[in-house]
């Protein structure tokens, strides 16, 4: 019998838990357990890390796993790592759910930057606005620098993790009329934004777009390769296809 772990935490993970629910597929949500108060799932959930990737294998065993569904953001690089190493460990089929990168179009005016080092690098020296939409765990380089920053987060930080910071705490998805609002509202001169792709956090490109705003776009971390698809109903597929025993069909 089939047995899935779907590493989650991005939008096309929740739509792909509520697929498998539909489908009555043996399954379980994963999440890290980074935000206070994670979007409920349609599958029994777990939060919390495994114990890198000795601790996934261990767990993979004990739970039973038949099927790893690995639908992390492209920028949780150590949970995919993590996932392909027990995954050969263990000989189990691995599937990487990955909406592909954003592309420039035309009125966009961006700045492709490797990591975060780089979009650090990239900002101008006279203080300017900054919407630094990258999260919370990544904002410490930005301390030294002049500008004027608005940090949008999933929960509230106990204090401020910048000087001159105004916080919008919230989660998306968002929308291109809200992103537009809150930039023009601050007077946003540039927008520090990761490659991550999908439509959850695509409005602020858009909004920049109409505003004429600058955009540092952080390229993603090199992923170990495996199977990939960027949908869930080609996850689906992919489960079905690889039945791990003939079904049996009545006659
Ligand atoms: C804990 C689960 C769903 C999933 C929704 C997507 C869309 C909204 C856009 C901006 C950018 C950012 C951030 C973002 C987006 C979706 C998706 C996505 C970006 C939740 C969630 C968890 C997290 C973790 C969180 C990180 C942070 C990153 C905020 C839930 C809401 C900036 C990434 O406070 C923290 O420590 C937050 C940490 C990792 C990046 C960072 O480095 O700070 N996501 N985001 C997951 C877990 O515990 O396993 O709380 O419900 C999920 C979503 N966040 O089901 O609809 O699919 O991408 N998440 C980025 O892309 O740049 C916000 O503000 O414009
Ligand atoms: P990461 O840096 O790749 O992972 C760090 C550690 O967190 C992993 O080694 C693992 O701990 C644990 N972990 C990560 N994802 C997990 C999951 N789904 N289930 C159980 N444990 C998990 O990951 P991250 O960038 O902090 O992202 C954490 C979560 O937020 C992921 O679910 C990701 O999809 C979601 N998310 C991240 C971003 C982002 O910008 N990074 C954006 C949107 C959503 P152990 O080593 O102990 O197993």
């Amino acid at each position: 019998m089939k047995r899935v772990l779907l590493l989650g935490g991005t939008t096309e993970a929740s739509a792909l838990a509520r697929l498998l629910a539909g489908a009555g597929v043996d399954a379980v949500f994963s999440y890290a357990g980074r935000t206070a108060a994670p979007v409920a799932q349609p599958l029994p959930m777990r939060v919390g890390g495994f114990g890198g990737a000795s601790g996934l294998a261990d767990w993979l065993r004990g739970a039973g796993i038949s099927h790893v569904i690995d639908a992390t953001h492209p920028f949780a690089a150590r949970m995919s790592r993590n996932a392909h190493a027990a995954c050969a460990a263990l000989g189990l089929p691995l599937l990487a759910l990955q909406r592909p990168a954003w592309q420039p179009g035309p009125g966009d005016d961006w700045q492709p930057v490797p990591d975060i080092a780089a979009a650090v690098a990239a900002l101008p020296d006279r203080p300017a606005r900054v919407f630094l939409a990258i999260g919370k765990q990544n904002l410490d380089p930005f301390a030294g620098l002049p500008h004027q920053w608005l940090l949008r987060l999933v929960d509230a930080p106990d204090s401020p993790p910048l000087p001159r910071a105004q916080m919008v705490i919230a989660r998306g998805p968002f929308t291109v009329d809200g992103d537009r609002s809150l930039m023009a509202a601050h007077r946003i001169t540039h927008l520090v934004a990761k490659n991550s792709g999908g439509a959850g956090a695509s409005a602020k490109l858009q909004a920049a777009r109409d505003l004429g705003v600058r955009v540092v776009m952080i390229d993603r971390p090199a992923l170990p390769g495996c199977a990939t698809v960027a949908t869930p109903a080609e996850a689906l597929d992919w489960l079905h296809l690889h039945q791990t025993a003939p079904a049996l069909r009545g006659v």
